[in-house]
Parts: structure tokens; C-alpha cells; sequence
């Protein structure tokens, strides 16, 4: 009787330890902004970080820039998007009525942009329509106002090799 008594004893302590350093450091690795040492922590390119030093609101609220008239169109950044060789803007193929507004959503789980331009060299990158980042589960919008009609290929600054186009009619 006396042992098992003291065998109990042990066994509460034992638990009581356990908890006391299970509980804090599975706590200080759970996925919370702010947190650097979460296991499922992902660092933000320099690309990023510039495009949200440059464009604070952008980053925070996915707010955008230069949007106007209703919207015409609406882009889905997909799930896994940032995986070279998945489907990235759904549709990849805009269409949308010149003054109307482009709407883009970003499902994925790290950060990306809608940017005119074919890639990152192109010299008018960024210059007619651009996102900036999007942050997961964020949208952005901009408006064709100031595009004249035609044919304007689109990629993500992040992630160079997700493309799509926007058709202007
Ligand atoms: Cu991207």
C-alpha cells in the first residue's frame, strides 16, 4: 500500500514536469505572427520585404494602389501557387472592359503580387498595373482606367514564373 502510494507520488510529479515543459514549448512554436521560431516560419524574399517597406498599406491590408469603376474581373492566386510548375492565377487569362477594375484574391499561403510585365526584366514592369505583395487570404485591386485596349502579360514579382495575361477591350 505504501508504495504504490509513493509510486503514485511519482507518477503525478513525472506528469506535472512533463506539462510544465511540454506546454511552453510547444506554445513558443505555434505559427502566430511575430513569432520567429515557429517550425513552419517562412522568410520573406527581399523582394517582399522592399515591396512592403515601399507600400506598407499594401502589405498590411492587401489594400490597393490605383483601383477605379466596378469590377470587371476577378483573379484567384491559387493554393500552392508559389510551386513552380502548379497553376498560379486562376484565370491565367483575364478579360476585362477598359475602366473596370481587376480584383485579386490570394488563397495561397505566402505572399505574391499581380504585376503587368512579362517577368521582372521587362522595363515596363510595374509600371501599368501592379498589386503589390498580397498577403495570404488578402485581396488587392487596380483599375484599367489609363490602359489603352490590347494584350498585357502579367507575373508575380516573387515568384517570376507564375504568369498570366489581361486582355483590355
Ligand atoms: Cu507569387
Amino acid at each position: 500500500m505504501w508504495i504504490g502510494r509513493k509510486a503514485l507520488m511519482v507518477l503525478l510529479i513525472l506528469g506535472g514536469v512533463t506539462g510544465a515543459i511540454i506546454y511552453p514549448t510547444f506554445h513558443s512554436i505555434a505559427p502566430v505572427p511575430g513569432n520567429m521560431f515557429s517550425l513552419y516560419r517562412l522568410n520573406l524574399t527581399p523582394q517582399d520585404i522592399a515591396a512592403a517597406e515601399k507600400n506598407p498599406q499594401a502589405a498590411t491590408s492587401g489594400s490597393t494602389s490605383a483601383s477605379s469603376g466596378p469590377v470587371g474581373a476577378s483573379v484567384t492566386i491559387l493554393a500552392g501557387a508559389s510551386t513552380q510548375g502548379n497553376p498560379s492565377y486562376a484565370p491565367d487569362a483575364v478579360t476585362v472592359k477598359k475602366g473596370d477594375s481587376v480584383s485579386v484574391i490570394n488563397k495561397d499561403s505566402v505572399p505574391h503580387t499581380l504585376t503587368n510585365g512579362k517577368d521582372p526584366s521587362d522595363p515596363t514592369t510595374g509600371k501599368l498595373f501592379d498589386t503589390s505583395i498580397i498577403m495570404p487570404a488578402a485581396s488587392a485591386k487596380f483599375g484599367t482606367t489609363k490602359m489603352a485596349a490590347g494584350d498585357y502579360p502579367f507575373h508575380c514579382t516573387v515568384h517570376p514564373y507564375m504568369t498570366g495575361s489581361l486582355k483590355v477591350q
